[in-house]
């Protein structure tokens, strides 16, 4: 018997964790609190995940802080203090070092290697994993905290190997960053990234031009420092205050006004947006009424509103109109949070090229081609986007049961009961995972959530002796049926969206976070309290018999 748990086993570690982010973080601590061997593979030179990678200047988190942190501990979250209200990328870089060295984590993080292949072995239960490194190990639970959003979507223009000058990927930045001075910039594309860099790159290059594909909604962020006494507040009902955004659907404070868009007159509703915008600012955008998300026409009202925005911030009124969206949706591809976007294109050294008619034709020696017109340049920084929600689970190479793989299985689209586990991979594990709130959350909530459910059903596991744990095919079945079902009371799936992988070509069109963190986390514990009901939970003495 190993004295690691009450399973007998030779497998190397009790569990592998792929990815040193925050869920991969907290992962390892849990593992550990609970007595297993765990290691953790982490293609980075560090940790931080999202954080380590996204250095592009202007990287900021669109959550508050003093949310978007851990919530494990009273003791981290008393003594760590956020000094804005949403933290820049060093700031939260910097935490996650600190988490790191405060619950000693780095022994058993294993830096600058890849997880090339994971293979289940079904007669000894046990996966085989297998790294760039050369080398394997085995472990009993095989643990993908892989992050949402950490496989670059990167389009091969024609020409892009011939061109001379220097190319930048916000999704992997240099770590001593880029000096643009002087410069002449090409930025691709226009979501989250796009916008937070472009009022950066603008202020230091010669000449910025950026090449946007679908305009996006944007609101201002209004970030600004905390005061002591303002963190004070937060620290002295931090118990109370997470509690209640475990209770919320997006897992955050969104300060929610709970009437219709379409219940009050058109006066009224513009105050509520006028005040929202120049106020709390930010994604509480979306909460200053109670149907922006779930009814078309309340939705038109905050669009309208936003496209006159756009249209009194940006002088040229030919940008104004490149810039914003017509017939949008708002917060159908995720709302932008910025810091002086729209203004940006006030400044004389920033060029706009609607890409949306005539598409980037070609990267050329010297520039970028678009309808025959040549734009030159000496930096291109891609902007587009990630292979989101799926990308990193199917970078790996995971084989269940018989050899099943993972990217055949999920080649229509990813297939899970809960977001958690997959039919035929058994003892494979997704911290938030398509098919759980994830990305349509605050991440480090729903990591919490996350994290806590594996690590406690890995408890229950052993202390029952259970070897391998798989949903039913009926409960995965009716789970995606079931997170189609609430995605289409939204107006989520009204656009293309990375939600819907529609973002990366050839990638099927299937709407993968689940829509209500509140009422999935009832849905767990239920689940729990019937005994893991819709899992198939496969015990020693059955295995032997
Ligand atoms: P996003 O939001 O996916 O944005 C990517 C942008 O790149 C978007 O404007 C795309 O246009 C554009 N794009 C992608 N491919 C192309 C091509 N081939 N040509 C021109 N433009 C292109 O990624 P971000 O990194 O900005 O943000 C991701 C999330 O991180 C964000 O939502 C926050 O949660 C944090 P499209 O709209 O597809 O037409």
């Amino acid at each position: 018997m190993d004295d690691r748990s009450p399973i007998t086993t030779r497998a190397d570690f009790d569990a592998v964790v792929v990815g040193a982010g925050f869920a991969g973080m907290f992962m390892l601590h849990r593992l550990r609190q609970q007595g297993l061997k765990v290691r953790v593979f982490e293609r980075g030179s560090g940790v931080g995940g999202t954080w380590f990678w996204n250095r592009y200047p202007g990287a900021r988190c669109d959550t508050e802080s003093m949310e978007y942190s851990y919530q494990f501990d009273d003791a981290l979250q008393q003594e760590w203090n956020w000094p804005e209200r949403y933290s820049a990328q060093p700031e939260i870089l910097k935490y996650a070092n600190h988490v790191a060295d405060r619950y000693q984590l780095r022994p058993d993080l294993q830096f600058n290697t890849q997880v090339l292949s994971a293979t289940y072995d079904d007669a000894r239960h046990l996966w085989t994993i297998a790294t760039n490194d050369g080398k394997a190990v085995s472990a009993r639970y095989f643990i993908m905290a892989t992050g949402t959003l950490s496989v670059a979507n990167k389009p091969k223009f024609a020409g892009l190997d011939s061109f001379k000058g220097r190319v930048f990927y916000t999704s992997d930045w240099p770590h001593d960053g880029v000096d643009f001075s002087g410069r002449r910039v090409a930025l691709i594309g226009t979501g989250s990234s796009g916008i937070q860099s472009t009022p950066h790159i603008a202020e230091q290059a010669a000449r910025l031009t950026v090449f946007q594909r679908t305009p996006n909604f944007s609101v201002p962020a209004r970030n600004r420092p905390l005061t002591d006494d303002e963190r004070n507040a937060t620290k002295a009902r931090y118990g109370e205050l997470r509690n209640f955004t475990y209770q919320q659907p997006f897992a955050t404070q969104f300060h929610l006004n709970d009437v219709s868009a379409l219940s009050v007159s058109a006066e009224e509703r513009r105050r509520v947006y006028e005040e929202r915008w120049n106020g709390l600012g930010g994604l509480h955008f979306m909460a200053a009424f109670n149907d922006l998300m779930f009814n078309g026409e309340a939705n038109k009202t905050v669009a309208e509103f936003i496209v006159d925005k756009i249209h009194a911030i940006v002088k040229d009124p030919k940008k104004a109109e490149i810039l914003a969206p017509r017939n949008g949706v708002v917060g159908c591809k995720r709302l932008c949070s910025d810091t002086g976007y729209f203004e940006t294109f006030n400044r004389d050294n920033v060029d706009l090229v609607d890409v949306s008619r005539s598409p980037i034709e070609e990267v050329t020696e010297t520039g970028i081609r678009v309808d025959g017109i040549d734009y030159p340049v000496d930096d291109i920084v891609f902007a587009t986007g990630f292979d989101a929600m799926t990308g990193a689970l199917l970078g790996v190479d995971i084989r269940g049961r018989n050899g099943l793989s993972l990217r055949e299985k999920w080649a229509a689209g990813p297939r899970t009961y809960l977001g958690l586990q997959t039919v035929g991979f058994p003892n494979l594990f997704m911290v938030t995972g398509p098919g759980s709130p994830s990305v349509l959350s605050n991440m480090m909530v729903s990591i919490d959530q996350h994290v806590n459910l594996i690590s406690d059903t890995i408890r229950y596991l052993d202390s029952r002796e259970v070897l391998a744990m798989e949903p039913e095919q009926a409960a995965e079945d009716g789970w995606v049926s079931h997170v189609n079902e609430v995605a289409d009371l939204t107006v989520y799936p009204t656009c293309n969206s990375w939600y819907l992988g529609s973002n990366v070509p050839g990638k099927t069109r299937v709407f993968m976070p689940y829509v209500g963190f509140n009422t999935y986390v009832a849905r767990c514990k239920d689940v729990v309290a019937n005994g893991y009901q819709g899992f198939r939970l496969e015990r020693r003495d059955a295995a032997t018999a």
